[in-house]
């Protein structure tokens, strides 16, 4: 019998189980634009778009592939992919489907509930299988992403020497961080012209999501596999040599620096992870690139993404929702509007608004520190996050907002909050030169709102993190701060939070 095969806006490759799974010669592939999927959170522009036109390119590839591609726009005014599904069911005269797990569990949850008969194959575009994860997690104290990324080290035999790592050394991380530098002397990601079909999807997406947060033109992104391959190859040529050394530098005219902007296409299926690792690894072998950047190129892949989606899917389905600081304050207005007199998140904003993306300091240490300090209900910062980046689906963009950035599960991802004053802020950026505020200053007129805030959250927060041994250091330097000092940093962080 004719099954269905669905293909999601996340799963654009060949290589994707339910099409390695189906027959061309019998299947029918169902893709849909669904409202449920467009408007679950308030995407940015540029996201759906490039999901579309993604979309729209793949059904093409398919079809001249041979399959029969049954493909729903967003004007066919269906309201969800089980909609999607039921409607091929009739007009096919099947109750097969065949789709490979969602990244999400709102959509494995309704496709499970689907009156038809449909089988789910695990998604193994992943290095570690769920099983491998849970075999790996069983038992242990903590799950620390390192020793978690060895064992994917050894088993994909990147950056292998034998049984050790290249060079006797598994983490670089000593030779990277450095502070932005004055020059960039990489280009910035490949940028591609609209074609018509995806001039079509950007018509479309203005007229119906042009009120949504951020901007759609100019939209240059990668939105067909030959596409990505040469952003992919762009990177590794001019990118990934001074990737390790500046990763975590922040630049106000400077939005991309040294990173692979790979994340959006290596997450829809454009990219395959272990053709970026290999690429990157190739770079190396034929001394492009010097081992810091590579290992901690490779490192982001195979360790923190695979750990992270280990992560949400080992929690469950109520991960989105933890709240352990119980942290209640609404989303500050500024992140939609990137008024305000904090030169790092305008800075962060503008840039998410322009771009759709923002690189992993700017989400961590700027957005997502000042989030955590301020009180913000994680969920609310969830959703934003979800709804902002053009690579933001929830398997992995809720283990790095809820676990790494709001410490909201208690420390299952990071063994300490990542808080900082502006002192981070200031070492590692320009922001500060330009801001009204002074980040030297610690209170009073002008100080730095993340000075105040910093101090003010550890006070809040102590009976959880004093033991910490990580975090020792902190609460002695507040603790020989005098009686009066203390009270001005908490009087003025309280009415610099009221005021948000
Ligand atoms: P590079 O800096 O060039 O890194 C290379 C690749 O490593 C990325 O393309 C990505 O695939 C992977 N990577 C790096 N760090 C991580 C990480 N922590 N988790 C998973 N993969 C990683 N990444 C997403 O893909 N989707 C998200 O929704 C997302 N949300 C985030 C939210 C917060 C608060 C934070 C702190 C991080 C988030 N990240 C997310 C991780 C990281 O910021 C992005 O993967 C990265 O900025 C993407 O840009 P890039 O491709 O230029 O990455
Ligand atoms: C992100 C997205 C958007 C905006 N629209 C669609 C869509 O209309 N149809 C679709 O199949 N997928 C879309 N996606 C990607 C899905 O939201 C994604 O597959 C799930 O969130 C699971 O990760
Ligand atoms: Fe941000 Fe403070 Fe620096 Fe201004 S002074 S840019 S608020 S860290």
């Amino acid at each position: 019998m004719v099954r269905l095969i669905l293909v999601l806006g996340d799963q654009l490759t060949d290589r994707v189980a339910a099409l390695k799974e189906g027959d061309p010669a019998r299947d029918v592939v169902v893709m849909a634009e669904v409202a449920e999927e467009a408007g679950y959170v308030p995407h940015h522009p540029k996201k759906i778009a490039f999901c579309f036109a993604a979309m729209r390119h793949f059904a093409e590839d398919l079809r001249a592939d041979g399959w029969t591609v049954v493909y729903r726009p967003l004007t066919d005014q269906l309201a969800s992919i089980g909609e999607a599904l039921i409607a091929a069911s009739e007009q096919h005269g099947t109750t097969e489907v065949v789709a490979t797990r969602p990244g999400e569990w709102r959509l494995i949850e309704a496709l499970e509930a689907l009156p038809l008969d449909v089988t789910l194959l695990e998604d193994d575009r992943f290095v570690a299988s769920h099983a491998e994860f849970d075999v790996w997690a069983e038992g242990r104290k903590e799950l620390r992403m390192e020793w978690f990324y060895r064992e994917m080290r050894r088993k994909t035999g990147l950056l292998m020497d034998g049984d050790g790592p290249v060079e006797g050394k598994w983490n670089f991380d000593h030779d990277n961080r450095k502070p932005a530098p004055d020059e960039v002397d990489f280009s910035g990601p490949m940028q591609f012209t609209p074609d018509e079909i995806t001039e079509q999807v950007l018509a479309f997406v203005e007229d119906r999501f042009g009120e949504n947060f951020g901007t759609l033109h100019p939209f240059w992104f990668a939105v067909t596999r030959g596409q990505a391959r040469r952003a992919l190859a762009h990177f590794i040529k001019g990118g990934l040599p001074k990737f390790g050394d500046y990763q975590d530098a922040m630049l106000a005219d400077q939005r991309f620096l040294w990173h692979s902007i790979l994340s959006m296409y290596l997450n829809a299926g454009l990219l395959d992870p272990i053709e970026i690792c290999e690429a990157a690894e190739e770079a190396y072998r034929a001394g492009d690139a010097p081992i810091n950047a590579v290992e901690g190129f490779i490192r982001q892949i195979i360790g923190w993404r695979e750990y992270m989606r280990g992560i949400y899917f080992r929690e469950g389905p109520d991960y989105a929702r933890r709240n352990v600081l119980n942290h209640q304050r609404n989303l500050p207005k500024f992140f939609w509007t990137a008024e305000t007199k904090m030169r790092c998140i305008r800075q962060a904003v503008e840039q998410t608004r322009d771009e759709a993306y923002a690189h992993h300091i700017q989400r961590l240490m700027v957005t997502g520190n000042f989030a955590l300090l301020a009180g913000i209900d994680p969920f609310e910062v969830h959703e934003w996050y979800l709804a902002v980046y053009a690579d933001a689906y929830e398997w992995v963009e809720a283990p790095n907002v809820i676990g790494m950035s709001q410490f909201a599960d208690g420390g299952i991802v990071g063994s300490k909050p990542y808080v900082s004053s502006g002192n981070y802020i200031d070492r590692m950026s320009d922001y500060c030169r330009g801001c009204a505020y002074s980040v030297k200053t610690k209170t009073g007129e002008g100080a730095c709102p993340f000075n105040l805030l910093y101090w003010d959250f550890l006070n809040r927060h102590r009976d959880r993190f004093s033991k910490n041994p990580r975090m020792g250091n902190m609460y002695r330097t507040w603790d020989r701060m005098d009686a009066d000092k203390q009270d001005t940093i908490l009087r003025e962080a309280g009415t610099f939070l009221d005021a948000l």
